[in-house]
């Protein structure tokens, strides 16, 4: 009964160059264990790969490598990770002792071996490397349900629950520190009319292809990309001020006009482009985050409004949660958008 899990029965590899030994160790068959033996090292790793046993119980003393290195040896494998080395010793000595461990071993037992230590031990390993396993399992399944739940399935970056999440947090978090959090709103241009005219697959692909090379701008770790809805996405860039962020716009919307997604529909240019509002805010304690997605999308409007294909900063909040210190680049901002328009509309 204790040496099954789950209806099946444990295998343990016994590893000793003695047949003596070895055959004495079998006894653990009357307890309902599975039992092979190697006599070696080269049967060890053979049998191991071939068996993947639920133990090792390995002698420590082996005529051509001590049993140390071949725990060593053993645990380096790959497929070993999780499976517990239980040790023979000669005796209760502390340098002996401390190299079990030290070889990665689980635990040992000294000769002249006694029946019930013997079998308690192999039980409670087992069954700690069983539940581990299980433990790891379970949480790669908790791993895949909370991408599922937090990543787009479309183009793989955040979706719009983790969106929402993230801005609540880093709103928070910036109004603790006082720093400046920006947000850019990012639309499609005229995407309706690309899916008439290639139809809603090749609008799929496009929309993949902008969210890759979205990621590839946006590269710092507090940073977040996400599919914000249909054709739009949303950057979160916290502790970056207005000037970066428009640099980062400006990078964005260069970058998908430089993928040349043709679009013959298109009002002003014959591929796809971006349209982009900014905002920028420090949050003051207390207000809320959607104030921010207002800002943003009142600039996206008028990204819109003044043509598509650009991006927009949202002034008016500008004027009244900037500090100095970033406020002073509003002039290069203006540059900055004026260059884009500029080189841009003169190069495609
Ligand atoms: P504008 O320049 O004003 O943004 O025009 P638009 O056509 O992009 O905007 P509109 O809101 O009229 O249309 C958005 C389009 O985006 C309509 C919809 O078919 C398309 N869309 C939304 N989600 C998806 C999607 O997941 N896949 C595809 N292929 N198309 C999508
Ligand atoms: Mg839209
Ligand atoms: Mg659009």
């Amino acid at each position: 009964m204790e040496a099954t899990h789950q209806g099946k029965q444990s295998l343990v590899l016994i590893v000793d160059n003695e047949t003596f030994n070895r055959q004495q160790l079998r006894l653990l068959e009357q307890s309902g264990y599975r039992v092979v033996e190697a006599k070696d090292g080269t049967e060890t790793i053979n049998l191991f790969q071939q068996l993947h046993p639920d133990l090792v119980l390995l002698d420590a003393i082996m005529p051509d490598m001590d049993g140390f290195e071949y725990c060593s040896v053993l645990l380096s494998i790959e497929e070993s990770k999780y499976t517990p080395v239980l040790m023979i010793i000669e005796l209760e000595d502390t340098k002996l002792i401390e190299r079990v461990f030290q070889v990665g071993a689980m635990d040992y037992v000294t000769k002249p071996l006694n029946r019930q230590v013997l079998h308690q031990r192999i039980r409670r390993l087992i069954e700690q490397s069983q539940l581990h396993q299980e433990l790891l399992a379970a949480n790669q399944e908790l791993q895949r349900l909370v991408t599922l739940v937090t990543i787009d399935f479309l183009t793989q970056i955040a979706n719009r629950r983790r969106f929402e999440e993230y801005i609540d947090q880093e709103w928070w978090r910036m109004a603790r520190e006082q720093q400046p959090l920006s947000l850019i709103l990012l639309d499609v241009d005229y995407f309706k009319s690309y899916n008439d005219t290639y139809g809603h697959q090749a609008g799929d692909r496009a929309l993949i292809k902008i969210a890759k090379a979205i990621l590839d701008i946006v590269q710092r770790p507090a940073d977040l990309v996400a599919r914000y809805g249909g054709e739009e996405f949303a950057v979160i860039l916290p502790d970056t001020d207005e000037l970066g962020a428009t640099k980062i716009a400006e990078k964005i919307c260069f970058a998908v006009r430089r993928l040349v997604m043709t679009h013959s529909h298109s009002q002003f240019t014959s591929h796809i482009t971006l349209s982009a509002g900014l905002s920028t805010v420090i949050p003051e304690p207390g207000s809320n985050f959607e104030e921010i997605i207002t800002a943003a999308d009142q600039a996206l409007y008028q990204a819109k409004a003044a043509g598509r294909d650009c991006f927009k900063h949202n002034n008016s909040l500008v004027g009244s949660t900037c500090n100095h210190k970033w406020r002073k680049s509003s002039e290069q901002i203006a540059m900055a958008q004026s260059m884009y328009l500029a080189t841009e509309h003169t190069r495609f």
